[in-house]
């Protein structure tokens, strides 16, 4: 990794409000540094195309593909994107990072967590997130969020489509998950106004020296 470079991942549940945090944290740190913004599954070529297959609500895709198709994205933002920008001195922001793989495939999925581990190792080399913020936030909220954003049809993807989404399996796998690591995830409550969440981020990032 570069001297300077940072790698600052956002986790949680669907609608728990990543993107939105994503955004407000890359207008702080753009005015000091630059940024690159990342979303998993996507961010390159190869990765959006494996993306549109994952969240294509009309495919059925067995656990064990599935969770080789997210490394599979993710092994390729990594090697073509993240990295080179972290070499270059660049502070990466990822929406969505190795804790969603742990959490959907591993632990909704069931798909035993000594392989998932396995997997994201191969994905990831040695690289290692600087922080990752979990958004802790309880799932009925997030679901109504989601209403809110998408209208009544909620049009979910193939992901939110499925029972674990919004039942607190999600939720709940992220704080066994913080518990297990709490030198690389922080968990945030994601209930407040998003600015507040936003100047929380950005304390734990100041009180880290990174900002
Ligand atoms: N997945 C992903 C795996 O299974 N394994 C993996 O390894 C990886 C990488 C990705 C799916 O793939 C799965 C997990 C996911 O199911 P996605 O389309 O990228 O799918 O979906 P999400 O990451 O879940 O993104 P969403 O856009 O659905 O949710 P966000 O980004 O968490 O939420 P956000 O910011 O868009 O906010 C949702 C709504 O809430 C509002 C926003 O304005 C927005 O309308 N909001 C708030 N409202 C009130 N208070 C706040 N504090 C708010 N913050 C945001």
């Amino acid at each position: 990794m570069g001297a300077k470079g940072a790698l600052i991942v956002f986790e949680g549940g669907d609608g728990c409000g990543k993107t939105t945090q994503v955004q407000l944290l890359a207008e702080r740190l753009t005015k000091h540094h630059q940024i690159l913004l990342m979303r998993e599954p996507g961010g390159t070529d190869v990765s959006e195309a494996i993306r549109a297959i994952l969240l294509n609500p009309k495919l059925s895709i067995k656990p064990e593909a599935e969770l080789l198709l997210f490394a599979a994205s993710r092994a390729q933002l990594v090697r073509e994107r993240i990295i080179p920008a972290l070499e270059a001195g660049l502070f990466v922001i990822c929406d969505r990072f190795v804790e969603s793989t742990m959490v959907y495939q591993g632990i909704a999925r069931y798909i035993d967590l000594q392989a998932v581990e396995a997997v994201n190792k191969l994905a990831l080399g040695a690289l290692v997130p600087t922080v990752t913020f979990l958004l802790n936030v309880p799932c009925q909220i997030s679901r109504q969020r989601i209403v809110l954003r998408n209208g009544a049809d909620l049009g979910l993807d193939r992901m939110e489509r499925e029972d674990f989404s919004f039942d607190g399996t999600i939720q709940n796998g992220y704080l066994e998950l913080a518990k297990k690591y709490p030198d690389r995830m922080v968990v945030v409550d994601g209930t407040p106004d998003p600015k507040v969440v936003s100047d929380t981020i950005w304390g734990h990032l100041k009180a880290k020296g990174l900002v």
